[in-house]
Formats: structure tokens, sequence, C-alpha cells
């Protein structure tokens, strides 16, 4: 049975700029204890269907579309036939990236490797990857580290591994900077898995990192919602961190139950007020990037499971994104806002606009008697805001 996506106000458009990696509706439903459930579905067919369902456009790793061991006369054959499917269809390729993660050399890393022979492959693999982007018009590159990181410590210091991280960043940027590449880097970060312990664990980790590099104006994050809720952090934060240094230069939606493994479940299955403080978040922002999902049907699921899931993803970003302005609307809601709002807006000493210190600030603050008993007494109407939003969200206001 195939199931009918509805038309209404809530399907996906390519100017909601939905994009999808090759490897997530070509997940075939392997896990560490069980093999593919289904079979490859071609790159090109996935472009036409993901077309189809109204997204904006697919990215890729190197690998998703030219196999390892690929002639070149079959990479050219891939990439012309991949070049007409996006031609007929209109689809871009916004990000692309490098798999340095399955095959068997990079079982103790790729850039962070104790083997120089395999840090230097896997530069030589990005360089091409990064060509190949370009080839489609990718502005944007993405860095998961899958394989940095370690099962013992006994193996290198993290210090060590961090450096050479860097290094190869920095090789890469000067790479980009050399042949006029206009790509903005954007890390990924993951505390685990596939290794025991990865490098640069979190969007934090991974931000502070950015600022001791050569070219740190070219480096973003790709934060992950299942990344970040690995490590019981809330999404909404490290993104909304990412946004106010201007380093969301790329994001991964998905969905995840807390303290489990990757799940990379469909945006917005689990955990819905998240998602929706998330997308409350991008769209308040006008964040300006492309909503990529990073995710896969479950294994249970056929082929029509798994364009059911690509449909649902983009779905529910465009139901909770009208969640998003009816908050904005919600007479009730603003108006304790708006009381927050007053609260932020109060003068306590003459000492101009914002906090800005001098002299005369310091000693007027000093010399101010607060109102304590006032202060201890001030009610926040959290709950109520908290119960608004949540009658907002299950569909009674
Ligand atoms: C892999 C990983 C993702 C990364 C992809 C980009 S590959 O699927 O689980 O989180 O974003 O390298
Ligand atoms: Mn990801
Ligand atoms: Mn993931």
């Amino acid at each position: 049975m195939t199931t009918k996506h509805p038309q209404d106000t809530y399907s996906p458009r390519p100017d909601d700029h939905f994009t999808f990696g090759l490897w997530t509706v070509g997940n075939r439903g392997r896990d560490p204890f069980g093999d593919a459930v289904r079979a490859a579905i071609p790159p090109t067919t996935i472009v036409r269907r993901l077309a189809e369902l109204g997204a904006y456009g697919v990215n890729f790793h190197d690998n998703d579309l030219i196999p390892f061991d690929a002639t070149t006369a079959d990479r050219e054959r891939i990439v012309k036939d991949f070049k007409k499917a996006l031609a007929d269809t209109g689809m871009k390729v916004p990000m692309a990236t490098t798999n340095l993660f399955y095959d068997a050399c990079f079982k103790e890393g790729a850039y962070t490797s104790n083997d120089a022979r395999v840090r230097a492959f896997a530069l030589q693999k990005t360089m091409h990857a990064m060509d190949l982007g370009i080839e489609f018009g990718a502005k944007t590159y993405v860095f998961w580290g899958g394989r940095e990181g370690l099962e013992t410590n006994a193996c290198k210091a993290p210090q060590d591994a961090i450096k050479r991280f860097r290094e190869a960043l920095n090789f890469l940027c000067e790479y980009a900077r050399d042949n006029k590449y206009d790509y903005q880097f954007a890390l990924e970060a993951k505390p685990n898995e596939p290794r025991g312990d990865l490098f640069l664990p979190t969007s934090g980790h991974m931000l502070a990192f950015i600022y001791t590099l050569d070219h740190p104006e070219m480096v973003g994050l790709n934060p992950e919602t299942a990344h970040e809720q690995m490590s019981g952090l809330d999404f909404s934060h490290a993104v909304g961190q990412a946004l106010e240094a201007g380093k969301l230069f790329h994001i991964d939606l998905n969905g995840q139950k807390p303290s489990r493994y990757d799940q990379d479940l469909r945006f917005g299955s689990e955990d819905q007020k998240g998602a929706f403080f998330l997308v409350k978040l991008l769209e308040d922002a006008r964040w300006p990037g492309m909503r990529h999902f990073d995710s896969h049907a479950y294994r249970t699921e056929d082929e029509q499971g798994v364009w059911d899931f690509a449909h649902y993803s983009m779905r529910t970003y465009n139901i909770l994104k009208e969640k998003v302005a009816r908050f904005t609307a919600d007479k009730e809601i603003q108006a304790i806002l708006d009381e927050q709002r007053a609260l932020d807006r109060q003068t306590v000493v003459d000492i101009g606009a914002g906090l800005r210190y001098s002299p005369r600030a310091a000693t007027q603050l000093k010399q101010h008697v607060f109102d304590i008993a006032a202060l201890r007494a001030q009610g926040f109407r959290y709950e109520r805001l908290d119960q608004l939003t949540t009658e907002l969200l299950l569909g009674t206001r």
C-alpha cells in the first residue's frame, strides 16, 4: 500500500530549504546486531523522489556518490548522471563531506591517527572530496570525526590528538583558499560512538577549538540534535550559543531519547517540546541556513516507509513552525513575556545604556540601596507560561 501524503499548509516546498543526506534516506537499516533490511536506492532515484516530496536539496559524503574503489571512468559517469538528475529536478547540493570512518584504514582515527600515513591519506581523501563538492556547487563542508577518538587513553594524549586535528584543518583551510573554493567549514561534535570516546565531544568544545585555528572566520559548527542529547544537554542551548557567536553554519536535525546510542530518529518523533523550542530559535533568528535532516527511517520500514519518514520529517518542522507563529500571536503568552520585558527594562541607577563600566557607574552602583525584600518576593509566572506553551503544543489552544 502506498501512502498518499496530503497537500496542505504543512506540505514541504523547496523554499522551506529542507535537505537530506544521501546516507539518510539511503540508510539500509544495518545495526551492530543485524544486516541490511532494505535494498540500496540509487542516488539519482533519491534525488528524484526527494524533489517530488518538496525537498530543496541533497548532501553527500564522497563515497555515498562515488564508491571508494571507483575508476576514473566510473567517477565521470556517476557525476554526469547525478548532475542530470539535479538539473531535471532543480535540486541543489548545499553541503558535502568526507567519509573518514567506514574504511578499515581509519580504525585508529583519520586526522588524529598515530600513523602519519593514515593522517596524510585522510587529507588526500578530503581534498578530493572537497573538489567533488565544488563540482556540485556545495557551499558548506562538514567535518564529522567519526573515528577521531579512542578506547584507551594509553594510546595517545588528547592534547596531541587536538593538535593533529588543528593541523589538518589549517591545511584544508589553506587548500580551500588556494583554490578559491567558496566553502565554509562546519565542525560536528559527538561524545562517543563509534569510538569509546571522541575528541572535542560537544559543540562547546568545538567552538573553543575553532578560535585556535589559523582561519577561525572560515570555520563554524554543525550541531546535531542527537549528539548533544547523548551528553544530556539541551540542544537549543548549543544552537543558541552557536547563533550568538555567528557560528551556526549548518545543522543536523533529528530525534533522540537521552542517554542512549545515536538513534538518529525522525525529527520531532521524540521530545516534541525540545523540537518546538529549537524551531522557535531558528525561526525567531531568521536563520538563513538549510534545515538538514541527519536521520533515518526505523529498521522496520520498507522503501515506502523511507519516503514517509522523509515527508514526515519536513511536515513536522512546518507544523512546529506554525506553532511558533501561534506562540508569537498568543495574547496571554505575550502578556507574561511583556511583564518580563518590563522587568528587564528597569533602571537601577543612571549609568547610561547597557552595563558599560565607568568609575562613576561603579561608585553609583556600590552606593545604591536595593530593596532585597521586593526582589525576594518577585514571582515570574513561568508555571503559567509553560502550561500555556504545553497546551498550545497539545492542541488545546
Ligand atoms: C554519519 C554521522 C552523522 C554525520 C554524517 C556526516 S555521517 O551518518 O552519524 O552524524 O553528520 O559525516
Ligand atoms: Mn550528523
Ligand atoms: Mn547522529
